[in-house]
């Protein structure tokens, strides 16, 4: 559970790998994310995209169920037919969640300082030709900081999570402690997933999953054949794809001393309510 652009594809590679591919043999490990760890609220960014019976995963239910129909919805049939254990993404906030989330899975929630958020979302907004924002980077941290972004309000979304840290099915992440030491982190999922992996199995899983090595598959792992009509080719050359960056603190390079102070402000407000700060936000 994330907003977005805080490392869930990254989370979702890492917590897949541990589970299903400890041994880096699984025969279907190079297919998409998606169909190996479903994104279930996806559905409803499908219908406003209007790609509901031509996208990728439609088409990864049509491999699960070949007479599925795209009204009963996609991501849900798919996460449906998901085989045990399931690895699901969802971008929802706790309380679009069943309320008993807690009492029936165990729940990886990932926060990403938000500076880098703003500039990833952005990136993100560019790239993806369904949402092709046009606007400039100063009224894309307006549209944040004033919380009119999709999934939003961030700090609320974090709200919601943060309180519910200690919970035995909850365990949160620092996209910028995964960075710093991502074995280190691994092995605390690993207690919590109790998947019981071997030094040696984490330390290779750690560089299976570095920024360098899923940059290298990203055409296979997000989107197949379908990806040069699913990103905008020019963001594509200039700025790069999904894997953008993968850094944590690029943002002071981009930001603007007015848009950092905005979201200073922001930040401050609500960081010392919720007792939350993140590295490399100042
Ligand atoms: S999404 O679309 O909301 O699901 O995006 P999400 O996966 O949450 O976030 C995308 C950002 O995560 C970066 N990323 C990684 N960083 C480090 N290591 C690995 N392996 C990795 N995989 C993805 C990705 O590059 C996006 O961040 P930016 O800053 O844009 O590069």
């Amino acid at each position: 559970m994330t907003y977005p652009k805080c490392g869930t594809t990254w989370t979702q590679e890492v917590v897949w790998t541990m589970r299903n591919n400890p041994n880096l043999d699984h025969p279907k490990a190079g297919a998409p994310i998606s169909a190996r760890s479903p994104f279930i609220d996806s559905d409803m960014l499908m219908e406003m995209g209007k790609e509901k019976s031509k996208g990728l995963m439609f088409e990864l239910l049509k491999d699960a169920v070949p007479d599925a129909d795209p009204n009963e919805g996609i991501a849900l049939q798919l996460t449906a037919h998901t085989p045990d254990p399931r690895t699901i993404k969802t971008h929802l906030p706790f309380s679009l969640m069943t309320p008993d989330l807690l009492d029936t899975a165990k729940v990886i929630y990932v926060a990403r300082n938000p500076k880098d958020v703003v500039l990833s979302f952005l990136h993100h907004c560019r790239l993806i030709k369904t949402i092709g924002y046009v606007g400039s980077l100063d009224q894309y941290v307006d549209y944040f900081v004033n919380d009119l972004l999709i999934y939003g309000p961030y700090w609320e979304h974090l709200r919601e999570a943060w309180p519910q840290r200690d919970h035995p099915n909850m365990h949160f992440l620092f996209y910028e402690d995964m960075k710093a030491d991502p074995k280190a982190e691994m092995k605390k999922l690993d207690r919590f997933l109790g998947t019981n992996l071997t030094e040696e199995q984490l330390e290779k899983i750690a560089h299976y999953t570095s920024f360098e090595e899923m940059k290298k598959h990203e055409k296979e792992a997000l989107q197949g054949k379908n990806m040069d009509t699913f990103l905008d080719q020019e963001v594509l050359k200039k700025d790069g794809g999904f894997y953008r960056k993968g850094q944590a603190g690029s943002w002071k390079d981009r930001l603007t001393d007015t848009d950092q102070s905005k979201i200073d402000i922001w930040t401050k407000e609500n960081s010392l309510t919720l007792g939350i700060s993140f590295k490399y936000s100042i």
